[in-house]
């Protein structure tokens, strides 16, 4: 499939996709987050994919929704419109790992894009913020409560209200990512994760992925109890069967993904 704002490929059993408008610094308009649903629906359906990584350019993930696209809307516009809302929470709702691969400029919308990923790799020369008070605005797609849940109410304060960047190393000191690595490897490395990932069993995988989501929905109780409920229902897969015979007779597994 081919698109006008994204590059999508298959490497082995990981969606590779690329946000591609180089010259607005992957400014998030409406084409490219409707493209960037149909990729993560076009590779959530692919039996043959086990994880996704999302990346922009070595300049820019994504320097937020664009601007000019939604300066002269009006309030009735957008509610009648739902304006950005379709497709903008695809990314959270994707079932199959998906990590964010991150350099350059991580801002606003695309700040929260890759929160919406399972876990980030930041460049070194990432930037992350969130800056939608400087242009009049406020955090749309999660930005508040991502972001608070991921780096704690201070530093989320911090960066919606003054709009200030953070580094990639700062990111990393507030658990916003998961690693650092440096830009010129940043894909090959974020490959590698997804590679790892997606040469598991998909659906524990994936039940991983839900379990953990749940920890930010629920008490902790009833967190224990989902968690409880999803390892019960390993034990009705093959893959759990194959994973603990294979440990038991000293081979290689051999994952079915059923
Ligand atoms: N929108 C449109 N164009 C953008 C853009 C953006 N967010 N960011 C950059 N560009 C364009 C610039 O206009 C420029 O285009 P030309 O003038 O060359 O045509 C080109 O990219 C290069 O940018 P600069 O010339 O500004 O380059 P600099 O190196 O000087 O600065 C910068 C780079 C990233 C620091 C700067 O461009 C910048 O501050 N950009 C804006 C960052 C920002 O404020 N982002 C937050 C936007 S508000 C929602 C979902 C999401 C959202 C809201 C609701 N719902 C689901 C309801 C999200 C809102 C936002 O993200």
């Amino acid at each position: 499939m081919s698109y006008e704002t994204l590059l999508t490929e298959k490497r082995g059993r990981v969606g590779l996709i690329t946000l591609n408008r180089p010259k607005a610094f992957n400014a998030l308009n409406s084409v490219l987050i409707g493209e960037l649903a149909k990729a993560l629906e076009t590779f959530e359906s692919d039996h043959d994919i086990g994880a996704l990584v999302l990346t922009g350019g070595t300049q820019a993930f994504a320097a937020g929704a664009d601007i000019k696209e939604m300066a002269q809307k009006s309030y009735i516009d957008c509610y009648r419109e739902d304006f950005i809302t379709r497709g903008w929470e695809r990314t959270a709702q994707c079932r199959k790992p998906i990590v964010a691969a991150v350099a350059g400029y991580a801002l606003g919308g695309g700040c929260e894009i890759a929160m919406m990923c399972d876990f980030i790799i930041a460049a070194d020369n990432a930037l992350f913020g969130q800056p939608e008070l400087t242009v009049g605005t406020l955090p749309g797609a999660g930005g508040t409560q991502r972001l608070a849940r991921a780096v704690g109410k201070s530093l989320a304060m911090d960066l919606c209200l003054t709009g200030r960047q953070i580094t990639a190393e700062e990111a990393l000191r507030a658990g916003l990512v998961s690693r650092v690595v440096p830009v010129g490897s940043l894909i090959a490395e974020s490959l590698k994760a997804a590679e790892k990932i997606a040469a598991l069993s998909l659906p524990i995988a994936m039940m991983v992925k839900e379990s953990i989501n749940r920890a930010f929905e629920v008490n902790l109780s009833e967190g224990i109890r989902f968690e409880r409920r999803l390892f019960h229902a390993s034990f009705g897969t093959r893959d759990q069967k194959e994973g603990m015979d294979a440990f038991t007779t000293k081979r290689s597994p051999h994952w079915t993904h059923s």
